[in-house]
């Protein structure tokens, strides 16, 4: 994909020399950096944060969905939906490459892949797995649903805005009564944290006030103080500098976008 595009290895040098993990992987000349097709959103964070938890060493090639580059035949090969984030893995079963699109999917391949933040046993297994599935199909889509009318919907939509508000709300009562009573969502730190805490961390922006939520706030602190979940969620941000989602050129690309023919 892309190969004349800026390309750039985000693992941090000092991060994977400083750890144990990281001098062996630095030591295993063989492995090949896994290629991150990103754009700095709450989706793309649940891939750069797992990258990091695992210190997988990766490459960064950003994908700017403002300006259409999820439509690029190279990319849809890779990511049929258009959607970022997806990734190569050039070490991928049986030493060959695979591609994966949809961020839950890469958490379920990287999580078996490194054997970390995804149980092996079945019931562990479920445990994160409901909840992965609760971000992907829930606070996912619907918070998705309240930026959008909230803040780039170029009309007020009062009926959509209450709508999506309340829905995140009530996902967010979910979640608070859930972390009650243990530290994590499936209950050790998993891939199902990572999914959620990009899109939790936009409470403010969907309408929300955390402090309803002591037990989603605590879990928020918790996950954020995680240096790997600051260094996920600082990747790339730089590239969005500047960019309007109000810009009419913007919103051409990203909204009404229909079937394509071919
Ligand atoms: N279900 C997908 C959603 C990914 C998604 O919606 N990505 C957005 C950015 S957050 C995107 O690539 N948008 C490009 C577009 O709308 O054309 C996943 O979790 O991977």
């Amino acid at each position: 994909m892309a190969r004349g595009k800026v390309k750039r290895t985000a693992k941090s040098k000092t991060a994977a020399s400083k750890t144990k993990l990281g001098k062996a992987a630095a030591a295993k000349k063989s492995v090949k950096p896994i290629e991150l097709y990103y754009w700095p959103t709450p989706n793309g964070f649940k891939i750069s944060i797992m990258l990091e938890e695992c210190k997988l060493p990766y490459t960064l090639i950003p994908v700017n969905i403002s300006k259409g580059e999820q439509f690029k035949p190279d990319f849809l090969k890779i990511s049929p939906n258009n959607r970022m984030p997806a990734i190569v893995d050039p070490d991928g079963p049986g030493g060959k490459p695979i591609s994966i699109f949809e961020s839950g999917a890469i958490l379920q391949y990287l999580g078996r892949k490194t054997g970390k933040f995804y149980p092996k046993d079945e019931r562990g297994r479920v445990e994160v797995e409901q909840w992965l599935f609760w971000q992907m199909g829930g606070i996912g889509p619907m918070a998705g649903q309240v930026h959008h009318f909230k803040n780039y919907a170029v009309e007020t939509l009062t009926y959509a805005i209450n709508r999506y508000v309340n829905e995140v709300n009530r996902l967010y009562g979910v979640m608070n009564l859930r972390l009650k009573d243990r530290e994590f969502i499936a209950g050790k730190y998993s891939i199902a944290d990572m999914a959620i805490v990009g899109w939790a961390n936009g409470w403010l922006r969907q309408g929300q006030d955390i402090n309803e939520f002591p037990h989603l706030k605590r879990w928020l602190e918790t996950m954020k103080a995680r240096p790997a979940v600051q260094r996920g969620m600082a990747l790339g941000l730089e590239l969005r500098q500047g960019i309007d989602m109000k810009d009419p050129k913007v919103q051409a690309v990203l909204f009404g976008q229909r079937a394509r023919s071919a």
